[in-house]
């Protein structure tokens, strides 16, 4: 490479840009994407120059992560990001048996939407081992030439607020922490005889598992603790959702591959029955809250962005009210798992409903909101 510009070098190895930060939910899942994909990638935040002049426009919203080519074509969001390259690829990590493929999709929503209360409830609400770390990071993103303090403050103030919209309340930091607790028990049981959700290799569903586990609940001190006392195997998950190559060792022979026939393990089967337990009374709600605004929004044109939330569902779990933000882009990614349904032919329909039942998730298959939300100019909006 000794010769050619930092560009032209770039070029020929088919660069990408990720703009994203450590500390990012989201960003989490296009980064492990990129790198069990094994396309090269350099990460940066999204304050510098050449983002604020070339990318920022084309983004159309400053979320992070959002990617720039090498031809300088803009991606912003973690699901187009991953479609972008599974099309490019020949979706190499998308499987294509009727439940595996119903499996990947459901845990993308679940990982996107499902785990944001632990996520950061065990941010926000653990100071004495998460304060100066976090801090750290919310500063490091500020541009050195600003005052980082103080715009770090807003920041973090702003995402503490988020993490009481979601449910993250005093009330129900009890609830909270029994439910993440019992799920580490689970993801540590699967994970310690399966490397990935589905076997050997990594399927779109760990990606958006990725998310919640990695920056925040796999990273912040005080739940990676936790993690790694109760979930050694999970933490190793995690591990190797961050590496390269298979990371198979302490599986001993195994094939980096999908469970042949269309198999699923038990412990997936355990795993979604403790999952549904707040996630489809969350959904439920979230469906009649945003089905009642959209009522109300009766002049609502095609293409409007959608919001992070709309209103507040309100549901219970385990004798507990929980309210939380009713999200339109919950429903954007959940209809996927419904499309790809009702694309199965009626005996696949069958087994897949099936299993789903046996997991208490079926009924997510039917629960829709009344206008369809469709990506439009790397927004997501009302179609
Ligand atoms: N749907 C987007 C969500 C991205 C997102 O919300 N990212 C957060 C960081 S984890 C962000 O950029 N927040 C800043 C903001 O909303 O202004 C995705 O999946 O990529």
């Amino acid at each position: 490479m000794k010769g050619l510009e930092f560009s032209e070098e770039r070029k020929m190895k088919n660069f990408v840009t990720l703009y994203g930060t450590p500390l990012s939910l989201y960003t989490g899942k296009a980064r492990s994407y990129l790198i069990k994909a094994g396309i090269s990638y350099e990460e940066h935040t999204p304050t510098n120059e050449h983002y604020i002049q070339n990318v920022l426009s084309k983004a159309g919203s400053r979320t992070v992560p959002t990617i720039e080519t090498t031809d300088g074509e803009v991606i912003r969001d973690g699901t187009a990001i991953l479609d972008h390259f599974e099309n490019v690829s020949g979706a190499r990590f998308s499987p294509t048996s009727s439940k595996q493929k119903l499996l990947s999709l459901l845990f993308d929503v679940i990982g996107a939407e499902g785990l944001l209360r632990p996520a950061m409830h065990y941010r926000w609400h653990f100071p004495e081992q998460n304060a100066d770390f976090v801090r750290f990071h919310f500063e490091s993103m500020v541009p050195a030439n600003l005052d980082r303090k103080a715009m770090a403050e807003k920041t973090m103030a702003r995402m503490q607020e988020a993490c009481k919209a979601f449910g993250g309340v005093e009330e129900n930091y009890q609830l909270i922490e029994a439910l993440y607790e019992e799920l580490i028990e689970k993801l540590d049981k699967h994970f310690g005889n399966s490397p990935y959700l589905l076997g050997g290799f990594p399927c779109i569903g760990d990606f958006g598992l990725i998310a919640p586990l990695y920056a925040h609940l796999g990273r912040d001190p005080a739940p990676l603790q936790l993690m790694q006392m109760k979930a050694p195997r999970l933490f190793r998950w995690v591990e190797r959702m961050n590496r390269p190559e298979p990371d198979l060792g302490e599986f001993g022979e195994i094939e980096a591959v999908y469970l042949k026939n269309d198999e699923v393990a038990k412990s997936i089967i355990d795993l979604l029955k403790h999952l549904a337990e707040d996630f489809v009374p969350e959904t439920r709600a979230a469906a009649s809250c945003i089905n009642q605004w959209l009522n109300d929004q009766s002049d609502l044109p095609a293409s409007t962005p959608i919001q992070r939330g709309v209103g507040f569902g309100s549901f219970e779990v385990r004798g507990v009210q929980i309210n939380a933000l009713a999200q339109p882009y919950r429903f954007f990614l959940l209809k996927r798992v419904q499309d790809a349904f009702e694309a199965l032919d009626i005996d696949a329909q069958e087994e897949v409903r099936m299993m789903l039942e046996d997991c208490g998730v079926a009924e997510l298959l039917n629960i829709k909101i009344l206008r369809n939300v469709i990506r439009k100019g790397n927004l997501e909006v009302w179609e």
